[in-house]
This record gives C-alpha cells, sequence and structure tokens, in this order.
C-alpha cells in the first residue's frame, strides 16, 4: 500500500506535468493473472472488440477484408470482461489514490477506456495527438486516466508519447482537426510537441494521467503483441451529460477509502 505521502508527492506530479509513472503499481500475482487473461481472450477473440481495420488510424490495414483485417485494437468494457480486469479497476490502491486526487468518493466510467488494449506488429496502428476529454462529455473536465502496462512499453513497441504541462493550456478549435487531433503540422503545435516525453514502462507500471494532457502512441514494430489495460476515474460531483455516448453505461462508485 502507498503511504499517503508518496501518492501525495504522485498526485502533486501530476497536477503540475499532466502525468506520473509510478512504478510497480500491480502485484506480480495479480500482473500474471492479468496477463493470462488478456492472452486467452485475445486468442479467442472474445466479443465486444474493436478492429485496427474499424478506425482506420494512420498503419490500419484498409478494411476488415484487407491482409490484417482481423488485428484487434481494443477488448472493449474490460470491466465486465474477467473478475481480474474489474478487480484491477476497482482496487483500493487505486480507489484511495484516486480519492486523494479529487478529495471526494470516486466512480469509474464504463464508457471510456475502460479496455484491453493491444498493440500488435505490422498491423497496429499509431494513435495521433489528442486530448481525451475532446471526445467526451462531462460537467466537468477533471477526469484522470490509469494505464497499466502488462508487459514493457517502449518507443519501439509504440509505448505512449505525453506533452508536460499539456493538459493547462487553452488552445483554439483551429488547432485540432476535422477529427480532433492536435494538428502537428501547425508551427505553435509543433514547438510544443517538440517537448514530448515518452516514459519507458516495465511491467505493473501504472501512468496516470488527466483527460486534458496531449498525448499520442507509436506502432509496434516488435514481434511482439503488447498488452495494456486503461481505465478512467472522476469525482461523484462529476456527471456524464445524459444522452452522450460518456452516459452510455452505467458506472461504478469506488468503495470509500
Ligand atoms: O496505444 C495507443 O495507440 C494510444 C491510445 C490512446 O491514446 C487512447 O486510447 O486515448
Amino acid at each position: 500500500m502507498d503511504s499517503h505521502s508518496s501518492s501525495d508527492a504522485q498526485i502533486e506530479r501530476l497536477r503540475a506535468t499532466g502525468y506520473v509513472v509510478v512504478p510497480g503499481f500491480v502485484p506480480d500475482d495479480a500482473l500474471a493473472a492479468l496477463n493470462a487473461v488478456a492472452r486467452t481472450q485475445l486468442a479467442a477473440r472474445q466479443e465486444p472488440l474493436e478492429l485496427e481495420a474499424d478506425l482506420q488510424y494512420p498503419g490500419a490495414p484498409a478494411s476488415r477484408n484487407a491482409v490484417g483485417g482481423g488485428t484487434v485494437r481494443r477488448l472493449l468494457d474490460a470491466y465486465a470482461r474477467d473478475a481480474a480486469f474489474a478487480h484491477c479497476a476497482t482496487m483500493p490502491r487505486i480507489g484511495g489514490w484516486m480519492q486523494r486526487y479529487f478529495g471526494d468518493r470516486v466512480l469509474l466510467s464504463r464508457a471510456h477506456h475502460n479496455c484491453l488494449m493491444t498493440k500488435h506488429p505490422r498491423y497496429g496502428s499509431l494513435t495521433g495527438w489528442h486530448r481525451d476529454i475532446r471526445y467526451w462529455s462531462f460537467t466537468t473536465d477533471d477526469l484522470v486516466s490509469v494505464w497499466f502496462a502488462l508487459g514493457v512499453e517502449t518507443i519501439d513497441n509504440g509505448a505512449l508519447w505525453f506533452v508536460p504541462g499539456s493538459h493547462r493550456l487553452a488552445f483554439d478549435a483551429a488547432r485540432f482537426d476535422a477529427a480532433k487531433f492536435f494538428r502537428a503540422d501547425v508551427a505553435e503545435n509543433a514547438a510544443l510537441l517538440a517537448a514530448a516525453e515518452s516514459p519507458r514502462l516495465a511491467p505493473g507500471d501504472a501512468v496516470f494521467f488527466h483527460c486534458n494532457t496531449l498525448h499520442s502512441a507509436g506502432r509496434n514494430d516488435t514481434d511482439a503483441v503488447k498488452f495494456s489495460l486503461v481505465y478512467t476515474y472522476h469525482s461523484r460531483t462529476t456527471h456524464a451529460l445524459p444522452g452522450t455516448r460518456s452516459a452510455a453505461k452505467p458506472e461504478i462508485l469506488l468503495e470509500d477509502e
């Protein structure tokens, strides 16, 4: 269990930088169970799935019928897939961390992230620069996601990149393209992106990042599939706007600390 002082230092870093890596967050036995379930479910192509061909990000197969067209990008609704995934999303260490960040009881969104992300060699796509909040609809823009690395994540296998401090910046709409990606071809944007960092993650590491933090991820140039679990949280005073995708699934209230 974290001491309160170490989680407070991590929270301070998240507030200052927009993301923070917490090494060794997932205990070894839980990590082994998560990896086993992840591999079994991918091999079984257990629905619901999102395919690379459906999303059409750069590097994705042109269609489901093209070579590599069956490549999975996300195994959706991780929370409902297996008790190991649900436990990971709601473990007391996460609940306590989030409650200290938000200063209130915390909800897990089942509408956003809440997935096992896979990045495959050859047919896995890259993800352009974006802020998650641009695709979401809540009463505030204070949500935090956690990315759990189930294996090693490096630039070579498509790790995440973050722009430190970007969660605090205001951008006008012209700095994003029609699909809400931050335009790397705008000089002012390119200057900001030059400061991006890609932390190397070891198996079991967690990255906490704010929904306004600009981030992206590369392609997987190795021979092995990369597996990560991702969940998003907000305080009980933040609400998904009725009728939007953000309100599409009931949320999970985490245990009080
Ligand atoms: O692994 C990736 O391609 C990045 C995923 C991502 O940034 C997202 O889902 O918001």
